[in-house]
């Protein structure tokens, strides 16, 4: 590779590792499961106050990406998910877990 070339790949990690670092990885939330939208890739969540993006607790629709199977998510459910933001900004769930609450 030339100079050139070494100045191109260069440039173009400095471009890329910033938008990486500012999103310090995912949020985490917990919360219990309204509805499930299968179909669209959606849920609809009551959850708990998320402190790390500064969300008090609220019912709300999520996007759910499409690598995760929603088949396991069943309203009523208390749930974990991680919210990461897509490209259009929006927070979407990246992962969605069943907790067993203690009873
Ligand atoms: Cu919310």
């Amino acid at each position: 590779m030339n100079i050139k070339g070494l100045t191109i790949l260069f440039a173009s990690l400095l471009a890329v590792t910033p938008a990486l670092a500012h999103e310090g990885g995912d949020a985490h939330g917990k919360g219990v499961v309204s509805s499930v939208d299968a179909v669209n890739h959606k849920v609809n969540i009551s959850h708990d106050p998320i402190s790390t993006l500064g969300w008090p607790a609220m019912k709300m629709d999520f996007v759910v990406s499409h690598s995760v199977d929603l088949t396991a998510v069943k309203p009523g459910a208390t749930v974990e998910f991680t919210l990461e933001k897509n490209k259009a900004g929006a927070f979407e769930i990246q992962s969605i877990e069943p907790v067993s609450t203690k009873k």
